[in-house]
Order: C-alpha cells, then structure tokens, then sequence
C-alpha cells in the first residue's frame, strides 16, 4: 500500500481547521498511520523545502513554516499520492477548485493551509524529517 507525507501548515493550525482537514482525509477512506503536533525547527523546515533553496520565496516560506505549530502525518491507501495531491488543489490557492482543501479555505500562494508529497521520493525525504520506522502503527 502507498503512503505519503501530509502537513497541516500553521495557517490552518491557527484557524482551527485541523479537524476539517483530518475529516476529509478519513472520509475518502485514507488511513492515518503516524500523526503529531510539533513546532518545527528551523532545520527541519530547510530541509522540507529544500528542493526550493534557490527560489525568492524560500527564506519567507521557512519563516511561514516555523511560525507556529503544524500537524505531521503519513496518510495510507491506493494511489496516495495522487489521490492527496488531487484532494488538496492546486499550489496557488487562489487557483485551487473549489471542493479542494485548498480551494475551501485559502486565497494566497504560500499560505495554503496543507503540504503533501508530490512523488514517492518526496515522500521517503520528507517523512524521515518527522518520524522514525518505530513510530507508525498498523491496524485494520
Ligand atoms: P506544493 O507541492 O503544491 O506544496 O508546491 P511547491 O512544492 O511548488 O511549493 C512549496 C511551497 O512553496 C508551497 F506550499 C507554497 C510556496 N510557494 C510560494 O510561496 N511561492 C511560489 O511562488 C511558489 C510556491
């Protein structure tokens, strides 16, 4: 089974949309298995964003990413990765279908509301971040 790296970013920590995210993920029959709750470090948000170290936007995007806390998880399920990418809309939220998480709760470019993978090796780098082997459960 495929499993990819979601973030709920510190906009919508902030606005109190970690239940509403959670809920569409769990709707559409993905399986969460590992979650917490972290303030992530300087280190750890280079690292997310590093394939992005050379773009204007980068030392604003740390920033954002280190501005409060998030909610980092490994979701589970056919196709993951796309069916995520699908779920959360388009990087501009200003551009995002409606119906997309993206597209339902933000207007801004950076401030998108929620990170997923974009390929299984984005998945493998970004995950290491935040979580070791031990911490994943599996269930039916
Ligand atoms: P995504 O995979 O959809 O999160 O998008 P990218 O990997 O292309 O971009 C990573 C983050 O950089 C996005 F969440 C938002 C931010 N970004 C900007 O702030 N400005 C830009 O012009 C492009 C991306």
């Amino acid at each position: 089974m495929e499993r990819t790296f979601v973030m709920i970013k510190p906009d919508a920590v902030r606005r109190g949309l970690i239940g509403e995210i959670l809920r569409r993920f769990e709707r559409k029959g993905l399986r969460i298995v590992a979650m917490k709750l972290v303030r992530m470090t300087r280190r750890e948000a280079e690292e997310l964003y590093s394939p992005h170290k050379e773009k204007p936007f980068f030392e604003s995007l740390v920033k954002f990413a280190t501005s409060g806390p998030v909610v980092v998880m490994v979701l589970e399920g056919d196709s993951v990765i796309r069916v995520v990418r699908n779920l959360i809309g388009a990087t501009d939220a200003r551009k995002a279908a409606p119906g997309t998480i993206r597209g339902d709760f933000a207007n801004d470019i950076e401030k998108n509301v929620v990170h997923a993978s974009d390929s299984p090796e984005s998945f493998e780098r970004e995950h290491r971040i935040f979580f070791k082997d031990d911490e994943f459960v599996s269930y039916e």
